[in-house]
């Protein structure tokens, strides 16, 4: 390592001094123009952690939900999943290290993870639309450059994407080719398998008309690219294109499940099925509206509870042996937990926020559905079930059982196992409805949500919040779980916990209760609480104003 170079490289991306920054939920994220340091330095990062694992490792540019002014990094490892909570640390002590100090936590790296210096390293980058992208981009470039390592630039692409590169390229080509074609064809291949078997239901219609809200982001792009591989029966409109307004501005699923209302243009008719992705597309949530003007959202609870259904049924033909399970978090909505537990009898567990841990749990089931409320997630398959499934798909002389083995090698192939995909997802919801000859409406009707309310509380130091039991009951500071407990207690089937946001500088404040008024008046307490036991800065939260809290 010249240490030399890399000290003089880093003069070019420099940090401001004092700047601290944390590796959270989902990477770094921060206002664009204090990240060229962070970028920089992540690349550098990667060359030494592809060196550790010997496999090519990317780092995807974008800060997905957030507003178009920031941005962010997620470093994405060897098998196409989220960065080890190990090296998240060094990615920390890294990013926030001063100038004079370095050479000497890149150091300390190295003889703590014990890289071989000599050996070859491969960078996968991807970034999203944000005009800010490009420029970090580069500085990721250089940021692999001066250790030495080669990179291959991806440049616009979904995180998604980016993270089946990774896994299709450290798999020599198993899970698929690393290219954008290579993922075009494996997903509409499996899709059009998959959806073939609808021919002979009931239901009708053969067409299937979506319309996506692209958040302004890199997911309409994509789908464009893709729409020439989709067959004739999928027909999908894109709305919030990017052509004209700002990224997640007004729309997104990450708007339309906070607000619980449309995105700004779109054109929603009663009754259409409507879907919103995020801003790096790794997020969707459906809706629509009733005949009577009712907004109904179908958010990622809803969509794992589907898919859940579906999968389950497939099971109990091909091999009862296989255990199902659902990983959710402190979001998920009662409705979802009861429904899955009571009527489906599936087993249900609660992990942190973040996609990294509920990724994490879903591995230790043969099938494990995990979704964030948000809409992110995903289904895995363990090896053994996969290698099960696709022997009985082969060979099973039942017919029932052999079909029914097909279809969920086509599920396998057709969901992005590395991490949550709206594309992906959404072309699985698609065919699941078609399957089973679900309207929008029936899917929404498999269990009433309970109300709930999500808020944002500005605080001075959102650390100061410190939670425990996956979120749900807060440790510090002192009075906080007193005061929300009490104030849950005074309404029926009410639920509400707070944790400081590892993507945005705020706390998230979720309550649920048996009405929308009463979930609405608890999440606003509840953020008064927060302001007042947790050094608020500025007025505290209005209960008559909820708009205010909502930005
Ligand atoms: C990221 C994570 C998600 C998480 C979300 C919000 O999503 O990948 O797992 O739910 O942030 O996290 P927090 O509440 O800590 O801000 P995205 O789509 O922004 O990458």
């Amino acid at each position: 390592m010249d240490l030399e170079a890399v000290a003089r490289c880093s003069a070019r991306h420099a940090k401001p001094a004092g700047l601290a920054m944390h590796y959270g939920t989902a990477g770094f994220r921060g206002r664009a123009p204090s990240l060229d340091h962070v970028m920089f330095r992540m690349g550098a990062l990667a060359v030494l952690r592809a060196r550790a694992t010997a496999s090519a490792i990317g780092v995807m540019v974008t800060a997905s939900h957030n507003p178009e002014e920031d941005n962010g990094v997620k470093l994405i490892d060897p098998h196409g999943e989220m960065l080890h909570p190990l090296w998240e640390e060094y990615a920390t002590q890294l990013a926030n290290a001063e100038e004079q100090e370095l050479q000497k936590v890149m150091t300390e790296i190295c003889q703590k993870e014990a890289v071989d210096l000599h050996r070859d390293a491969l960078v996968f980058i991807g970034r999203d639309t944000r005009p800010s992208s490009l420029k970090l981009s580069q500085a990721v470039m250089d940021g692999v450059c001066v250790l030495g390592g080669q990179y291959h630039d991806y440049g616009l692409v979904t995180t998604p994407q980016l993270h089946y590169m990774v896994c299709c390229h450290n798999t020599q080509g198993q899970y698929g080719k690393a290219t954008l074609e290579g993922y075009y064809e494996k997903l509409s291949k499996a899709f059009v398998e998959l959806i073939k078997k609808a021919n002979s239901s009931s239901s009708g219609d053969r067409q299937r008309h979506l319309k996506i809200d692209c958040a302004n982001g890199i997911g309409a792009l994509k789908l464009r690219e893709m729409e020439r591989y989709f067959p004739q029966e999928v027909l999908i409109q894109l709305y919030n294109d990017g052509s004209r307004e700002k990224l997640n501005h007004l729309c997104g699923a990450d708007y339309v499940k906070v607000h619980q209302k449309p995105p700004r243009g779109l054109d929603m008719k009663p009754n259409e099925r409507c879907c919103s992705f995020d801003g790096d597309a790794d997020r969707i949530v459906y809706y629509y509206k009733d005949a009577d003007d009712h907004f109904h959202l179908i958010d990622g609870d809803k969509i794992a509870t589907l898919i859940s259904i579906f999968l389950k049924e497939l099971l109990v033909k091909v091999e009862r042996t296989l255990t199902v399970a659902v990983v959710q978090t402190a979001y998920a909505n009662g409705s979802s937990t009861r429904y899955l537990e009571e009527t489906m009898k599936v087993p249900v567990h609660c992990v942190k926020t973040g996609v990294k841990h509920l990724h994490h749990k879903a591995q230790e089931f043969d099938v494990g559905v995990y979704f964030e409320a948000n809409g992110h997630g995903t289904v895995l398959f363990s090896k053994a079930a996969e290698t099960k499934i696709r022997q009985l798909a082969k060979e099973e002389k039942d017919d029932e059982r052999r079909e029914a083995a097909k279809m969920l090698e086509n599920v396998i192939d057709l969901i992005n196992q590395t991490v949550g995909d709206a594309i992906a997802d959404m072309l699985v919801i698609e065919a699941i409805l078609a399957l089973k000859g679900l309207t929008v409406q029936q899917w929404d009707s498999i269990y009433t949500d309970l109300p709930n309310r999500l808020l944002k509380v500005q605080v001075a130091d959102r650390q100061v919040i410190c939670t425990t039991d996956a979120e749900r009951r807060v440790t510090a500071p002192p009075a906080l779980q007193a005061a929300i407990d009490a104030l849950v207690s005074t309404r029926q089937a009410a639920r509400a916990f707070v944790r400081p946001s590892g993507t945005e500088d705020t706390v998230r404040v979720y309550a649920e209760a048996h009405t929308q008024e009463a979930a609405d008046a608890l999440a606003h307490e509840v953020s008064a609480a927060v302001h007042r036991l947790a050094g608020g800065v500025g007025a505290p939260p209005q209960p008559a104003a909820p708009a205010t809290l909502l930005t």
